[in-house]
């Protein structure tokens, strides 16, 4: 299998063909100072809206490009005239009532996922899933790099897909998709995509879970034969969602073998090619991460690079330097009386919940809270009950997680990282772990999970030394 077999089936893109001249940009975060550069660059002129006032934006050069417009600080009420679409910001919910009015009007709403793809130029991985995502995305780059590719990781991991438009030719783009760049969506078409699992997540924006796994699904929703959708053949919600993919199907599992795809058997994942015996991809030592969840990911990371030329060789290569994500699961200092683990991306019940089955059991201190995503809190109680030892509460969530985890262990309500860090550090007994895995978005208390990570990387290094090491 090559990757030039995986494409030439790319649909026309509505916004190109009709020759935009004039688009409104929703949201001037990262994805819509991008996607405004671009249009700006194609000769599109660009209304950019935005709630927030324009000394909290980060305009740069914009403000001066002709063509560039802006409304900052509030809500446009009504559709400026002569406009031919609308490129709308992940952050930005799809039913805001001025874009149902332009969808009446007729107009195309897309998102900056969609604005972008039709320019790319070369093949384009697209990965989803509620966790696991950017260690999956970082790997499956760090693979098709030992297999002498050039990589664009982009995406929800921080870059926007429409910033790495422009570049040299013959570039892969592996892209992390959130459900929110999944909206909005005409022509995206991945060659090969990923669903790597579904828990609940986002539930203060959608009305419901199935709505969640809807957006989810739409990642598949272009793709046909010629594609691959690589799936977690585990997660039994998944491999519903995927039943009548058009894509050929091809699963992960760590726990049962498959026909088409790869799975561990004592210590060792196979590739599995219907019509083939199975071969050896990888050993699970090769694997310099802990956890089953980034076993599942170096298993779906390896069958998203494998199209591109990645042999057994470049993925062992890859898996064994991989050092992981900055804020997911990673240690802060070593060698002092406590273990701290920063986790400040664990922004779900899931991702929490997979952190902790890592840790020893009876030792954690753990950091919980933040803004709700309106998922079950209660979940983690049999697992907060096997392997913390004391909670400490923060944020705006602080009386929710309270309330469902009464009882389960003892806790206080710190109120902020700061005072959960010194109380932590504190009661924290030789050999125990000190972990910030809230299980919510950050939002209210920091600008994002970086900035809850870096605090709580500063607030633990000035902690003695004796204690973090
Ligand atoms: N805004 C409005 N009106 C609204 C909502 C937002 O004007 O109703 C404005 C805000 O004032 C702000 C801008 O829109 O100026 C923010 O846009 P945005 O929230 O789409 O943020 P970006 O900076 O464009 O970042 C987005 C992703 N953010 C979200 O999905 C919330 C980033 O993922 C992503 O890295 C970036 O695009 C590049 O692709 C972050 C995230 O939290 C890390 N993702 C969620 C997650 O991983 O769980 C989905």
């Amino acid at each position: 299998m090559i990757a030039e077999d995986l494409r030439n089936t790319k649909l026309r893109s509505p916004w190109s063909n009709r020759d935009w001249r004039k688009a409104l940009v929703y949201g001037l975060g990262l994805s819509g100072l991008a996607a405004s550069r671009l249009l700006l660059s194609r000769g599109v002129e660009v209304v950019a809206v935005d709630e927030r006032p324009e000394d909290q934006l980060k305009l740069g050069s914009l403000r001066e490009t002709p063509g560039f417009q802006l409304v900052a600080g509030g809500e446009l009420k009504t559709l400026p005239a002569n406009l031919d679409g609308i490129v709308v910001s992940p952050g930005v919910p799809s039913d805001k009532a001025l874009l149902e009015a332009a969808r009446q009007a007729g107009l195309s709403v897309i998102s900056e996922v969609e604005l972008a793809f039709p320019l790319l130029d070369g093949p384009v991985i697209g990965i989803t899933g509620t966790n696991g995502k950017s260690t999956t995305t970082e790997l499956t780059g760090a693979i098709l790099r030992a297999a002498g590719r050039d990589v664009e990781v982009c995406g929800n991991i921080g870059e926007p897909i429409s910033g790495r438009v422009d570049g040299p030719e013959g570039r892969v783009f592996v892209v992390e998709l959130s459900s929110f760049q999944l909206e909005n969506l005409e022509t995206f078409q991945p060659e090969v995509a990923a669903l790597l699992n579904l828990s609940p997540d986002h539930l203060d924006r959608y009305a419901s879970f199935d709505d969640y796994v809807a957006a989810k699904g739409e990642i598949f929703r272009n793709q046909g034969a010629e594609n691959l959708a690589v799936i977690n053949g585990d997660d039994p919600a998944v491999v519903a969602l995927t039943a009548r993919a058009r894509a050929r199907r091809r699963m992960f599992s760590r726990s049962s073998e498959v026909k088409d795809g790869c799975f561990l058997a004592d210590g060792t994942v196979w590739e599995a090619v219907p019509g083939e015996a199975p071969s050896a991809l990888f050993e699970r030592r090769d694997l310099g991460l802990d956890g089953a969840h980034n076993l599942e990911n170096a298993m779906a990371a390896s069958l998203l690079a494998r199209p591109f030329g990645a042999e057994s060789s470049h993925l062992k290569v890859a898996l064994k330097s991989f050092q992981g994500l900055p804020h997911r699961m990673e240690r802060i200092g070593k060698g002092g009386r406590v273990a701290f683990y920063n986790d400040s991306k664990g922004t779900n019940v899931a991702a929490t919940a997979k952190s902790l089955e890592d840790l020893p059991d009876g030792s954690v201190h753990l950091i919980l809270g933040g803004v709700h995503k309106g998922d079950d809190p209660s979940l983690l109680a049999g697992l907060i009950q096997r392997k913390a030892r004391r909670l400490y509460l923060i944020g705006e969530s602080a009386s929710v997680f309270g309330a469902a985890l009464e009882g389960v262990v003892p806790g206080e309500t710190s109120g902020t990282l700061e005072k959960a860090v010194a109380s932590a550090s504190r009661q924290a007994a030789p050999g125990e772990v000190v972990l910030l895995s809230p299980a919510c978005a950050s939002f209210d208390q920091f600008s994002s999970y970086a900035q809850r990570g870096e605090a709580f990387r500063a607030l633990v290094s000035a902690l003695p030394e004796a204690i973090h090491g």
